[in-house]
């Protein structure tokens, strides 16, 4: 019908955070019998088979254990990292609305790598060396934020399509096997699906603007679709990890699943907004219910994963510049807590 409103959904209903809360969050915890010391594993793998969640105090493989910490440790330093390439246009941000906005969402992020690295440290996970392995290069953040922030369309646009992407991977999240994981989750998924829709509602803004804005979100989406895409991982056929992940219940869906989702939780948006995604393929198939849409470059992704995107060193000098220029506040909150607990053991004894 001309001139109707189309009704473009952010996030699919079915994926809603809302209904997240109400699916089983019944203990696993039972404790295994005891006198079945043996039947450990089967005890695990029959947790797993509910559907129920493990707990902390709970007997785990070492390689459910392992690939959790790698994970959870791989999220946090995501979300830690990922406060640069958008605080970067903080102090340029060009109202005080849209610097306060700004603002708060890079503290958001901060936030979420905090709730990560908890959930890492229930696993006996030690949180300095996990920062350690980070800025010694051991360990991996997501390869989207090697990319640099051009204009101030970027802020949108990481909005919507890299807080769309955390959600169309991170709302399965909140169903993984690991408790803490998956309820660190629920608070971010809702803490993303708001920075997704400051992000669109930035972009609608320069939408409706002059043309050079209309042109400044258009070269965001060219430059930023095709990582996006990448973000979900390597395809399915290449992704060592997935099967045992998914075996395990950490991970809900393969990466090419959630790549997928997000394609056709985006296409509408990029409608409704008045952009073209950058993708000759990019088709609604009929037979398969779903848009059919072109091969992001992999071997693009190998090489910034690897460190060598355009962003990687000026992401890593800036984290450890951070922790160096940290220390002090550091090494004050130990003395202070030792101070505490020398207040509260003599307070004990008095
Ligand atoms: N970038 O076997 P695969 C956010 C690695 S931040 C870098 O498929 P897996 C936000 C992968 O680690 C949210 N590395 O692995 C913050 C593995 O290497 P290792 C970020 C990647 O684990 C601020 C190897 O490649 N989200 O939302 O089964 C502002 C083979 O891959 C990438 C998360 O962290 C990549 N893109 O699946 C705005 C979600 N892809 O470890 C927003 C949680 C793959 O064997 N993580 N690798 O040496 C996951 O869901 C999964 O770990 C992944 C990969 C889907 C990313």
């Amino acid at each position: 019908m001309p001139g109707a409103r189309k009704h473009v959904t952010l996030i699919p209903n079915e994926w809603s955070v809302g209904k997240l809360v109400t699916m089983t969050t019944t203990h696993a915890a039972e404790a295994p019998p005891p006198d079945a010391p043996d039947g450990l594993q089967e005890h695990f793998d029959a947790t797993i088979a509910r559907d129920q969640r493990i707990e902390p105090r709970d007997w785990m493989p070492e390689g459910y254990r392992k690939t959790l910490i790698r994970q959870i440790a791989q999220h946090a330093h995501s979300e830690i990292i990922g406060m640069q390439p958008e605080g970067e246009w903080i102090t340029r941000a060009p109202s005080l609305r849209r610097k306060a906005i700004l603002f708060a969402k890079v503290q958001d992020e901060a936030g979420h790598g905090l709730y990560l690295y908890s959930a890492a440290e229930t696993l006996g996970a030690d949180r300095d060396d996990l920062t350690r392995r980070l800025i010694e290069g051991r360990q991996k953040y997501s390869s989207i934020f090697n990319y640099p922030t051009l204009s101030f369309a970027d802020v949108g646009v990481i909005g919507w399509f890299v807080d769309g992407a955390a959600i169309c991977n991170q709302v399965p999240l909140c169903r993984s096997s690991y408790g803490p994981y998956a309820r660190a989750m629920v608070r971010i998924c809702k803490e993303e699906s708001f920075h997704q829709r400051q992000g669109y509602e930035l972009l609608m803004t320069m939408m409706r603007g002059t043309d050079a804005q209309r042109e400044m979100v258009q070269d965001a989406v060219d430059r930023w679709w095709w990582p996006s895409l990448m973000m979900f991982g390597p395809p399915d056929d290449a992704s060592p990890n997935s099967a045992r992940s998914m075996a395990w219940k950490i991970k809900r869906h393969s990466n090419d699943e959630l790549r997928r989702r997000f394609v056709d939780m985006t296409v509408p948006q990029a409608e409704k907004l008045g952009v073209t995604l950058p993708d000759p393929q990019l088709r609604w198939n009929e037979e398969s219910g779903h848009h059919d849409f072109g091969t992001p470059d992999w071997d693009e992704l190998m090489r910034v994963i690897k460190g060598d995107g355009p962003c990687n060193d000026r992401r890593m000098e800036r984290r450890r510049t951070a922790h160096e220029e940290g220390a002090w506040v550091r090494e004050a909150a130990t003395a202070h807590a030792a101070k505490q607990a020398a207040r509260a053991e003599k307070g004990a004894a008095a």
